[in-house]
């Protein structure tokens, strides 16, 4: 048997909610084979400063050329990179390995407040990666910092920033509307059309993880030889469930239920 291969290079986030965590849960959900190279190790609990331990680069060589040469891969996903110098190595490895699909989810500060990426890892991020990027997927605070830029908080302000992202070389952009006011609208960008993904916003302070998970499952979808527009569309609508049905575990910020989408969505939705 075969399976579509979907590599995941990012940090743990020990909860258990976002992260690599995320990232496996999702692609078990999604039915493809998932690998994970862990860049940092994130231990966060509700009340102290999150702790963080970088992986050393050469864990990071070691753990990429692992996978790699053990599986391969039909699309890799990036998350949490963390430092420049993490950002420059997998770029180098993503640039001397090409996988058929790349997903970068610009991760910057988690939704309990961590920062995931140090200030000067930032044009690192938009020169080294996004141009190897078949996708990015940054959500507005991701993108009012990479284009240093204020109050994108519109649908039309959305859709001038995925025009501004998408010169730094990605094939696709997505500009998620998760903190709008009154709407959780999504804007796919390819360079020439938009397609918006409509939501109503869905009101739970459990997210912890929409954005891996949702990067992850596109990522599933792509490996699985989806277009970008009906892998982005599944992602949606698995992610949508996941935040519908968030687990609460009665201590702060909770997170969103992975398994939601098969246990709740009608099968025709599929
Ligand atoms: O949700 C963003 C995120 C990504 N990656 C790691 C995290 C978090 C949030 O906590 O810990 C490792």
């Amino acid at each position: 048997m075969v399976l579509p291969r979907v590599l995941t290079i990012a940090g743990s986030a020990a909860q258990g909610s976002a992260g690599i965590q995320a990232d496996l849960k999702t692609f078990q959900e999604r039915d493809v084979y998932g690998m994970a190279v862990v860049t940092a190790i994130v231990a966060k609990n509700p009340v102290t400063e999150s702790s963080i331990f970088t992986s050393d680069l050469e864990a990071v060589e070691a753990q990429f050329h692992a996978a790699n040469e053990s599986v391969g891969f039909d699309a890799v996903k990036t998350g949490m990179l963390f430092t420049k110098e993490i950002i420059e190595k997998t770029a180098e490895l993503l640039s001397n390995h090409t996988p058929p699909q790349l997903v970068v989810d610009p991760v910057m500060i988690g939704k309990m407040g961590s920062q995931l990426l140090r200030d000067d890892a930032i044009e690192a991020m938009k020169e080294r990666i996004f141009p190897l990027a078949s996708l990015i997927t940054p959500n507005l605070h991701e993108a009012e910092k990479i284009l240093d830029m204020g109050n994108i908080n519109t649908l039309q302000a959305m859709k001038e920033a995925a025009k501004e992202l998408h010169e730094f070389g990605p094939d696709y952009v997505l500009v998620k509307g998760g903190a709008l006011k009154d709407s959780a609208v999504d804007v796919l960008y390819d360079g020439k059309d938009f397609m918006e993904l409509p939501q109503e916003r869905i009101d739970t302070i459990h997210t912890s993880g929409a954005g891996c998970s949702y990067s992850a499952a596109i990522a599933a979808e792509l490996a699985k030889g989806q277009t970008m527009e009906q892998a982005v569309t599944l992602a949606k609508a698995y992610v949508t469930y996941a935040i519908k049905h968030a687990l609460s575990f009665g201590r702060g910020i909770g997170s969103t239920y992975h398994a939601a989408y098969r246990k709740y969505a009608d099968k025709h939705d599929q």
